[in-house]
């Protein structure tokens, strides 16, 4: 499934690439999850052409999904709202200013995808717009989560940094692009498949509150076995599904610590005898790291 409109969504067939839009048939459940929307982007369904006269097609099962991006619903408390489904990996958008982008929102992502066993890629954007100081603070973000196994691209779309190396890393795979809305997701996709044509908006537009110029999450097929999904900003992520006890267990540079702080049931928060707290003070840890763990462990919201 590409793209959802409403009640309406848009398919593509596996084998001839045909295109056709289809409704659900009947209600989907799907055990264990309360979404508030029962197919999602990435979905592989079954779909046939509708009983009745008029044409339209059908969609009559959704195949068991590999994995899926899930957050919060913002507006009905208690449900989850899947972002995307069988990925091959989620790239998330990161910029110091115009806007910034909190660690905390870039953790809550990185958190996410660990849960599902998501592969994460990092691009830094708009690198074109930093002083030699902000470039030194992104390097330093960079290196830590290197360090941690994300792989990270220092990216600008004006200066047409980072464009090839982000072709090679999305090439025959199905990547979700996340991050806040002007981060630059659509003008990004657009310097690497020149052919994709995405709605960008204005600096001008953009500079006014709350405009989203990609509204709907939409997966747009290109050469090969390539897809990138092209999602609306988010402006916050809650995190779902994920119990205080093994949150930390999504955090590699603690997860690495498994086993070793004294008491088994540790949240690393002030126990004598952690291994976190040890490897935070020894510089082990990077702090702004630890921070989001506190953070989320508490439900602190900063989820922006
Ligand atoms: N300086 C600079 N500006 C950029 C860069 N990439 C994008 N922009 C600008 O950032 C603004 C937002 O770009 P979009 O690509 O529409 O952002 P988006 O993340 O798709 O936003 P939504 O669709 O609302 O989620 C536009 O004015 C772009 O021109 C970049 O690398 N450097
Ligand atoms: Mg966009
Ligand atoms: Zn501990």
């Amino acid at each position: 499934m590409l793209k959802s409109t409403g009640s309406w969504y848009e398919i593509e067939e596996e084998e001839d690439r045909y295109r056709c839009m289809a409704r659900l048939r009947g209600v989907f459940k799907i055990a264990g999850l309360k979404v508030t929307n029962p197919v999602a982007v990435g979905d592989w369904v079954i779909f046939e052409k509708e009983q009745s006269h008029s044409g339209g097609y059908e969609i009559t099962e959704i195949l068991p999904r590999e994995n899926y991006f899930i957050r919060k619903s913002t507006h009905k408390t208690g449900h989850d709202h899947l972002i995307a489904t069988n990925l091959d990996q989620v790239l998330i958008l990161f910029t110091l200013k115009m806007p910034r982008t909190s660690l905390g929102f870039l953790d809550r992502a990185l958190i996410t995808a660990e849960a599902y066993r998501i592969p994460t890629i990092i691009a830094f954007n708009k690198i074109d717009l930093f002083s030699d100081e902000e470039l030194e603070e992104l390097r330093y973000y960079s290196n830590v989560y290197e360090k941690l196994g994300y792989s990270c691209i220092l990216a600008s779309s004006i200066d047409k940094i980072g464009i090839d190396t982000m072709k090679e890393s999305l090439s025959n795979k199905v990547t979700l692009i996340m991050g806040h809305s002007g981060v630059g997701k659509s003008t990004l996709m657009n310097s690497v498949f020149p052919d994709l044509d995405l709605k960008t908006s204005e600096i001008s537009k953009f500079a006014n509150k709350g405009v989203h110029t990609t509204t709907f999450a939409e997966m747009h097929s290109l050469e090969g076995d390539t897809y990138v999904i092209d999602t609306p900003g988010i402006k916050e992520l809650g995190i779902s599904e994920i119990e205080e006890e093994e949150l930390s267990h999504y955090f590699p540079e603690m997860r690495a610590l498994l086993g070793q702080c004294k008491f088994h049931n540790c949240q690393h928060t002030n126990e004598p005898g952690c291994a976190v707290i040890t490897a935070l003070e020894e510089g082990r840890i990077a702090p702004f790291r630890y921070d989001s763990y506190l953070s989320i462990l508490s439900g602190d919201d900063n989820r922006r």
